[in-house]
């Protein structure tokens, strides 16, 4: 495997001209500034002149469900319930290899479009928990790549399935790092308050982090949100906690949402908007005009808060698409939630990597002398090139070894002849 010692003509995000990044003993070493474009020197990664930024993180997918779309029915209606019924009958089919399998072969995926950080969501409402042991399993594999998080993720419901805070608590003491939650699909509101307080208190009690499903639904009423951010300000526990989906607040009033923001910033919270989902799960219930049913973000970064954006699916379920590359995600993203002015592009790779760090509390993250020599090379010298010509990756560095490179496609168009318009 390459072991550069240096990246060469490298450009960084805030910095004029490009660099050359030194590497020693796997850790970032001292940056330089080269102005103009150096020559390559042997056992240097050449940038040529493109970004280089800090790995991509996928802060939210459910790995145990990948692959599985169509088995054993295709999810006709396309709404979360469907597919949550859909998955319950998958769920009987699980096996210990089965499970592995599946998710190695979309975490490579993951690799090769840059993503070395990833936190899956692992159904727990199992009595035999073996999606989340093969998940224990796969973390330990793929680990020379990829940093997995394991999400204790209580799919059909804390009070509502049989056991359910039994088998949390199981899951963590198994391994588990993070406690979930999904409030909108308890049995009732009550239930749905009653389990945010459950898991924080597991949470707190075993040091864990928190990411809960949270109003997945265009239900204007459904507000847990408010219920999970008190209580994290109440235990002081808000930059461990994430709030992922939170479609509801797509369709709450400007009145509430005002108030909700108060307490969100008290809170910092984190937040993850999964823009392909949920486009394609919303207004399911709606006639036209149907909503978008994505978070809103603009609001939520202009807020100051952090906000990652996430695939949540490949081919599963709930949704049939997905090849992991986070940069469509983003693309998505920024169509669905008015982000496409320049100021936006322009800082919107923050969105998959720095803010996508925030949700995983990663402290040892991003391109700085000491810290471990972790990168990407993206294929354009700004995001906005990067973003509009969607090209993947061509080379993902982990502790300084060369784990993915790619040469850019070569296209010709034959025989096409203009002359400039005069
Ligand atoms: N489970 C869930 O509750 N919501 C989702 N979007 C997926 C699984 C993918
Ligand atoms: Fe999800």
């Amino acid at each position: 495997m390459f072991q550069p010692n240096a990246i060469t003509n490298a450009r960084l995000s805030g910095l004029d001209g490009l660099h050359r990044i030194r590497i020693q003993e796997g850790r970032f070493a001292d940056i330089q500034p080269l102005g103009e474009r150096a020559p390559v020197e042997d056992n240097e990664l050449d940038a040529g002149g493109n970004l280089v930024c800090p790995p991509f993180v996928e802060p939210h997918i459910h790995l145990d469900a990948a692959l599985t779309a169509g088995e054993p029915r295709w999810n006709r209606s396309g709404t979360l319930f469907e597919g949550i019924e859909c998955w319950s009958e998958r769920k009987l089919m699980l096996t210990h290899d089965d499970v592995i399998n599946r998710a190695e072969q979309t975490l490579k995926l993951f690799a090769a479009h840059g993503i070395q950080y990833v936190r899956t969501h692992v159904d727990v409402t199992d009595p035999t928990l073996t999606a989340l042991k093969g998940m224990l399993e796969v973390r330990k594999r793929v680990r020379n790549f990829i940093d997995l998080q394991i999400v204790a993720f209580p799919q059909e419901g804390i009070l509502s399935f049989p056991n359910g805070i039994e088998l949390m608590k199981r899951a963590v003491a198994l391994g588990a790092d993070v406690v979930g939650g999904i409030p909108h699909f308890e049995f009732t509101r009550d239930y749905g308050v009653e389990s945010v307080q459950k898991l924080m208190a597991l949470a707190e009690a075993t040091d864990s982090l928190v990411d809960v499903h949270c109003d997945e639904i265009d239900d204007p009423n459904s507000r847990f949100l408010e219920v999970l951010a008190a209580e994290a300000l109440k235990r002081g526990y808000g930059e461990r906690v994430t709030a992922s989906h939170t479609c509801a607040m797509h369709s709450y009033n400007e009145a509430y949402c005002s108030r909700l923001f108060r307490l969100l910033q008290k809170s910092n919270l984190r937040f993850v908007a999964l823009p392909t989902e949920n486009l394609h799960l919303q207004g399911r219930f709606d006639g036209y005009p149907k909503r978008r049913g994505v978070t809103r973000v603009p609001e939520l970064l202009d807020a100051g808060l952090k906000v990652a954006m996430g695939q949540d699916s490949i081919r599963d379920p709930w949704y049939p698409m997905g090849n992991g590359n986070l940069l469509r995600t983003l693309d998505v993203g920024l169509h669905a939630c008015h982000m496409l002015g320049t100021d936006r592009i322009e800082t919107s790779l923050e969105i998959i990597t720095h803010n996508g760090a925030a949700v995983l509390n990663l402290d040892q993250y991003g391109i700085e002398k000491g810290l471990p020599a972790r990168c990407v090379v993206l294929h354009g010298t700004t995001p906005y090139d990067v973003l509009l010509n969607q090209s993947p990756v061509m080379a993902s560095v982990r502790d300084g070894r060369v784990l993915v490179s790619r040469e850019p496609a070569v296209m010709t168009v034959e025989g096409w002849e203009h002359s400039p318009v005069q």
